[in-house]
């Protein structure tokens, strides 16, 4: 056997090298490199083998979290078929990745995770930064990363690379499985070397599946359709995905069957096509609410209806409603009693459209979708109307951005109100434009995460809009973006603190409390004193960025035609208006304090009691 004498270090980014992926016989190599922050626990492995292998692209980030994020967009954008690793030192470089690490499960994205760890020796423990249990050495921070991760491993001795290298590409590549992927590296068991049988480092190309579903369901779900009167198709993230959005499209345009789209899956569909009833659930249009509420058939595809689709559960009052859910992972198939089609969304749908060459909605049914989207169009250029206030509306701001957007730029955004405002209100119109990270809404995810979009689509402009809490809790990642000369647009909208927390707040009672950026009240004792001095231009100033401060619209338009022209990462800033929102059209459960002082949150409570009957059991 030949062999190949390596680190364990060394043989992984050998490794990750030689990983390829195809599909639809179109292949890449996997990894576009990786992001990293070294200390003691990467910088003599991982960093040393980085520093000898400068084919293989290696970014230095800020924040570790911050890196996950950018590495997770880069994924999202490149629709799980490309992907990078993440190095941290032990400690609180691995733990900082954590919340990465749940983002990118939740929301399906393969990310591969390398945090170094504590001795395997355990001759010098405890080693700096190591937390130490009185009751077992086999642990560390490390194993927080288990309920996080799709795939989790530690290696303790060389040769257990062998077999652990394999799984990683296993899950990472698989589209129902794929998610973070952790293995632990021992720092000093990164620096050992070992006698590598030498196949491990030849190409390898991994094929990413069509699978088909069961034939006697799949028949079953054609007859379901065929004998619908109101079906209603809910997309989401996995119909992108799976590049399952040009066939979707002919599908709905000959049967006249809505669509709806969740976060993840809006822009499935061009807004205008007729058969496009926007955004689903909680921050759903009125037409998607009602259409669902009555919806005799729901097909989702790709969705792993979170509460926000499902108006917490109350979206669908058809008593009959059925479910037919195509999906990749069997454990999203079965939610909500419904018919499984497990298997690939486009493979799938082409055999559905074949099937259904005899069917089609109603006249009157087809008529009442394209009112509603022609209704809804008509709404949005109502809030997309300048009026100029100073400070903005966020809806007119949003306007602003989607109007100068060309058809391949990217939005990115993830916490705060502007995500529920961005799916009732952006027109998509390409699959990637509308980059919204949902599944874990974390704030600090829109920087980080422009930038990776922007490494995965250069030639897109990327516009990150981000509120000023999010921007507050992770901006550094702009330095990473100026140290990689990678341009992104951010439009900073500052409403003095959490304006979606306070209308929740408000909402249930208790008055926006602990939602302003404020002074602390002498005389109050409370957080509602003078709104405090930061200037958010001067800080993106700082770090390197072009600044652009614009007090209403219309100077925000122009700022927008100069950033176009700016070839670095450009910051607007503009005030927003707290109280003026967007309207809502459903309700979101969010439970009461069933006891309470306050006269507010008593009546709050009612209202709150009245809506939860309306939640139902699907079995
Ligand atoms: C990491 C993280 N912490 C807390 C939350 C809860 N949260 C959701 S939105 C929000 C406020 C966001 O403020 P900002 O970015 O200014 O947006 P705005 O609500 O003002 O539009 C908070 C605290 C979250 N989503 N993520
Ligand atoms: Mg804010």
């Amino acid at each position: 056997m030949e062999i190949k004498r390596l680190t364990v270090a060394q043989a992984i980014i050998a490794y990750l090298k030689n990983q390829y992926v195809e599909r639809d016989g179109v292949q890449n190599r996997f990894f576009a490199g990786c992001f990293g922050i070294l200390g003691h626990g990467n910088v003599a492995g991982i960093g040393q083998a980085l520093h000898q292998n400068p084919d293989f692209p290696y970014i230095v980030a800020r924040n570790e979290q911050g890196m996950v994020h950018s590495a997770v967009a880069f994924a999202k954008v490149k629709n799980r078929l490309q992907a990078f690793a993440c190095t941290s030192s032990i400690g609180p470089g691995a733990t900082n990745m954590v919340t990465g690490a749940a983002l990118a499960t939740i929301n399906r994205i393969p990310v591969l995770l390398l945090p170094g760890d504590i001795f395997a020796t355990r001759q010098v423990a405890p080693v700096l930064q190591q937390l130490e249990s009185a009751n077992t050495q086999d642990i560390s921070v490390n194993d927080c990363f288990k309920p996080v991760s799709k795939y989790w491993d530690r290696i303790n001795r060389p040769e257990q690379l062998i077999t652990a290298l394999p799984e990683v590409m296993r899950v990472l590549t698989s589209p129902s499985e794929t998610g973070a992927v952790t293995l632990s590296l021992p720092q000093d068991v990164q620096t050992e070397a070992h006698d590598f049988p030498a196949e491990l480092f030849k190409k390898r190309v991994w094929h990413i599946a069509r699978p088909m579903p069961d034939n006697v369901l799949l028949e079953k779900a054609i007859e379901k359709i065929k004998n619908s009167k109101k079906p209603l198709i809910i997309a989401g993230g996995g119909t992108i995905y799976s590049d399952a959005c040009t066939i979707l499209k002919k599908l709905v345009n000959r049967t006249g069957i809505p669509v709806s789209e969740t976060f993840a899956g809006k822009g499935s569909l061009h807004f205008s096509e007729p058969q496009n009833l926007g955004a689903a659930g909680v921050t759903g249009t009125p037409g998607a609410i009602e259409i669902a509420r009555d919806a005799d058939v729901v097909i989702g595809i790709g969705t792993r209806y979170s509460d926000f689709t499902t108006i917490s559960k109350s979206a669908f009052q058809n008593p009959d409603v059925q479910f037919i859910n195509i999906n990749v992972t069997e454990f999203d198939s079965f939610k909500h009693g419904a018919l499984p089609l497990v298997g690939d969304a486009k493979a799938i749908l082409e055999v559905i459209d074949t099937e259904l060459s005899n069917y089609s909605v109603s006249s009157e049914y087809d008529q009442k979708i394209k009112d509603f989207n022609k209704g809804w169009d008509e709404f949005v250029s109502e809030i997309y109307t300048e009026k100029n206030d100073s400070p903005a509306f966020q809806g007119e701001v949003i306007g602003a951005v989607n109007s100068f957007a060309s058809n391949k730029d990217i939005v990115v955004c993830a916490a705060g109100s502007l995500p529920g405002d961005l799916h009732k209100l952006w027109r998509a119109s390409h699959p990637k434009g509308f980059h919204l990270e949902y599944g874990y809404s974390c704030m600090g995810y829109e920087i980080a995460g422009g930038l990776g979009a922007k490494m995965a689509s250069p030639d897109s402009e990327i516009y990150v809009m981000v509120g000023d809490g999010s921007y507050l809790m992770m901006a550094q990642e702009i330095v990473t973006a100026i140290q990689e000369k990678l341009k992104i647009t951010i439009i900073l909208l500052n409403n003095d603190g959490y304006s979606s927390i306070g209308s929740l707040s408000n909402a249930v009672g208790s008055e926006g409390f602990g939602t302003y950026y404020r002074y602390r009240n002498e005389e109050t004792k409370q957080l509602n004193g003078g709104v405090l001095p930061v200037d958010y231009a001067a800080n993106a100033a700082s770090m390197g960025a072009y600044v652009i401060k614009t007090s209403n619209v219309e100077e925000l338009k122009n700022a927008l035609k100069k950033a176009k022209t700016i070839d670095t990462t450009t910051l607007i800033y503009i005030d927003v208006d707290r109280k003026k929102t967007v309207p809502g059209f459903a309700w979101w459960d969010v439970a009461i304090a069933e006891v309470s002082e306050k006269e507010a949150v008593k009546e709050s409570l009612k209202t709150y009691k009245k809506n939860k009957e309306t939640q139902k059991y699907y079995l």
